[in-house]
């Protein structure tokens, strides 16, 4: 039990790495220093500059929020850190697909998971770069950790979407609606809103009632899963959603919280899945991902799931051949 320890914990030192220092690794990073996760916080890119312009930028954030040591730093750093997030990697071009980075971002990821196993480390790696389930995947394979040491952001981002959407149609606040995309973080993810919730009650009864028609969650739905192409049309990346989202799961890991999350997750027969990576909700705490949490989908949303992995499965045939 070395990723927390007791006596990190007794002490409350804690340790992150980021590796990737670009538009999504620099929003988590001021993410983590909004809220004062870990007290030693160090960052690794190719470009050695910017970390260390980011490092020194991000400290002065500290007097405002906690004490905490930011720096530039190394592989080896990674050797007693209780966590790895991985935001190195191509992002994607106007009209790219997530799964169009598979090759190059496979090429940087192997580059990074070596040194980083090879340091010592033994505590949990959060993968966040593109095609995300890919990269989570291979994360695993590469590292030979167990699985849940193991864990994607998944569809993080995109559940944090859908309750956006879903909380300005019934005028909740988005964090009131208990609703998951499930499925690749990409093109063949859905809503499984036969699970959704609002305050106990069912999603599609309150639709019902609202004359919010099945076509309308559909757009809903739609939105979720081209908004990120919308935002890169706009802006060229999409890094605060995620950025925070990562910082959510870390906060899970950091404070043992046991926390359900929408995360990418090592299938072992959940869904009828085996041997992939893929979005659910699943309990996030000190050790990893303690479980996942399958969802009671339908017949209908079983099969996208199902549809979903097999394009999955597709790529890793294809990318890790
Ligand atoms: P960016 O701004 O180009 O940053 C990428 C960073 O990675 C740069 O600082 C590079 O120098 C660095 N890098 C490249 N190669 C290496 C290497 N071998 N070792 C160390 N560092 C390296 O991209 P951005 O930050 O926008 O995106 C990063 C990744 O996150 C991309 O793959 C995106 O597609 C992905 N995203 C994932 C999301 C999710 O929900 N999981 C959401 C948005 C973006």
């Amino acid at each position: 039990m070395k990723g927390i320890d007791i006596l990190s914990k007794l002490q409350n030192h804690q340790k992150v790495v980021l590796v990737g220092d670009g538009a999504v690794g620099s929003s988590y990073a001021f993410a983590m220093a909004q809220q004062g996760l870990a007290e030693e916080f160090v960052i690794v890119d190719v470009v050695k500059e910017r970390t260390q312009g980011d490092a020194l930028d991000l400290e002065d954030a500290t007097p405002f929020t906690a004490p905490k040591n930011i720096y530039s730093g190394e592989y080896s750093d990674c050797a007693d850190a209780d966590l790895v997030v991985i935001t190195a990697g191509a992002p994607q071009k106007p009209g790219e697909t997530r799964l169009d980075l598979v090759n190059k971002n496979l090429k940087i990821l192997s580059t990074i998971v070596k040194p980083v196993v090879d340091s010592g480390f033994d505590g949990i790696f959060l993968v966040a770069a593109n095609p995300v389930d890919i990269l989570t995947y291979a994360t695993w394979k590469f590292s030979g950790f167990p699985k849940e040491k193991v864990i994607g952001s998944g569809i993080s981002l995109d559940t944090a979407r859908l309750r956006v959407a879903l909380g300005k149609k019934f005028n909740v606040s988005p964090e009131s609606v208990d609703a998951y995309i499930l499925g690749e973080h990409g093109d063949s993810e859905f809503a499984a809103y036969s699970t959704a919730s609002i305050g106990t009650r069912p999603l599609l009864d309150i639709a019902k009632e609202e004359n919010v028609s099945a076509d309308e969650l559909t757009q809903i739905e739609d939105g979720v899963r081209n908004k990120a192409y919308d935002i890169i049309n706009k802006k060229g990346a999409t890094f605060y959603g995620v950025g925070t989202a990562l910082m959510r799961i870390s906060r899970a890991i950091l404070r043992d919280e046991n926390a359900v999350l929408p995360v990418g997750a090592y299938m072992d027969g959940q869904y009828g899945l085996n041997d992939i990576y893929i979005g659910t909700p699943a309990v996030i705490n000190g050790q990893g991902l303690a479980r996942v949490i399958e969802s009671p989908l339908s017949d209908d949303e079983m099969k996208k799931m199902t549809d979903s992995a097999a394009t999955l499965k597709q790529v890793l045939t294809d990318g890790l051949a």
